[in-house]
């Protein structure tokens, strides 16, 4: 008899922590109609499930990003609007050489393995490290820029969904990069 209250309390538990989740989960799943970063994405810095950044983030398809010698963006989440042409201007604010402190933004579709892509990057010091070998994992990307330079690029983010960017240059991807959703 102990062991029925037990079950029961337990599913009553259960039950109540089904409703009161559900509301969100349920908005989360479906906005995106399964375009969402999937489970394979490694963690990044910004949680994208559920983070209240994301809701206050303005949508805005006129990125201004600045990069400095601490290997830092100025910002890491962006949210535009999917379909349209997003204009994105990249500063190096450091004063650095550029072969030891560059910088770039790449742009990765969704499902992109960020340490393999990093990796392979290396490779390609001649392309601002961006592999040619994984061109399809990339949306868009800007050459690396120096102290003092700028770069500006533009393109169109087809899907809604989270999409990571990263800089290339070696070393620097633990700490410099971000997620832009579109929406
Ligand atoms: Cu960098």
């Amino acid at each position: 008899m102990k062991y029925v209250v037990i079950t029961l309390l337990a599913a009553v538990g259960l039950l109540a922590s089904c409703t009161g989740s559900g509301d969100k989960s349920t908005r989360g799943s479906t906005a995106d109609t399964g375009r969402l970063a999937k489970s394979t994405d490694k963690p990044t810095a910004i949680a994208t499930q559920n983070n209240p950044a994301i809701e206050s983030t303005p949508v805005n398809n006129q990125i201004e990003l600045t990069a400095n010698d601490r290997m830092q963006y100025s910002d890491t989440l962006f949210k535009v609007k999917a379909g349209q042409q997003v204009s994105l201007k990249l500063t190096n604010i450091g004063k650095m050489p550029k072969n030891s402190m560059g910088h770039n933004f790449t742009l990765l579709r969704t499902g992109t393995d960020i340490t393999k892509f990093a990796s392979e990057g290396l490779k390609y010091r001649d392309q601002d490290y961006v592999p040619a070998a994984m061109k399809d994992s990339v949306i868009a990307h800007t050459p690396l820029v120096g102290p003092g330079e700028s770069a500006r690029i533009s393109f169109v983010i087809k899907y809604k969904g989270y999409y990571d960017f990263i800089c290339t240059f070696p070393g620097h991807y633990g700490s410099m990069r971000g997620k832009i959703v579109a929406e």
